[in-house]
């Protein structure tokens, strides 16, 4: 059985009953949108591929978002920690690179 002692000073009471704790605040970490630019060479399917296979969408999403990509210039794909962010860009740009395409993919913090 474990037992506990609680004392004033658990509390921010010192032994003159003035209160010397502070809170303190723990910031949560920086997110960062991973976004897919538009160029005039890639192949629509091949874009719709990428984003089924790094980004787990069905094929009507992967479409939608490659389309909108298509037509607005860039669009953000997903929200994610830097390290998984950093991965998913990394994944899209090898990707590109080992199919001659020229598919940019960059991230920026939100
Ligand atoms: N614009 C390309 C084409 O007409 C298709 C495309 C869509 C390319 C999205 C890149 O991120 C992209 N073949």
């Amino acid at each position: 059985m474990m037992t506990q002692t609680v004392m004033m000073s658990d509390y921010g009471d010192d032994d003159t009953g003035v209160m010397t704790k502070t809170r303190t605040r723990t910031a949560r970490p920086p997110l960062y949108k991973v976004m897919l630019l538009n160029d005039d060479f890639t192949p629509m399917e091949f874009v719709v591929h990428v984003l089924e296979r790094f980004f787990g969408l069905n094929h009507a999403q992967a479409f939608e978002i490659m389309l909108t990509v298509h037509k607005k210039g860039l669009a953000v794909v997903g929200i994610f920690s830097h390290e998984i962010a950093e991965t998913k860009v990394a994944q899209v740009m090898d990707a590109a690179r080992q199919n001659e395409h020229p598919l940019q993919c960059t991230m920026e913090r939100e």
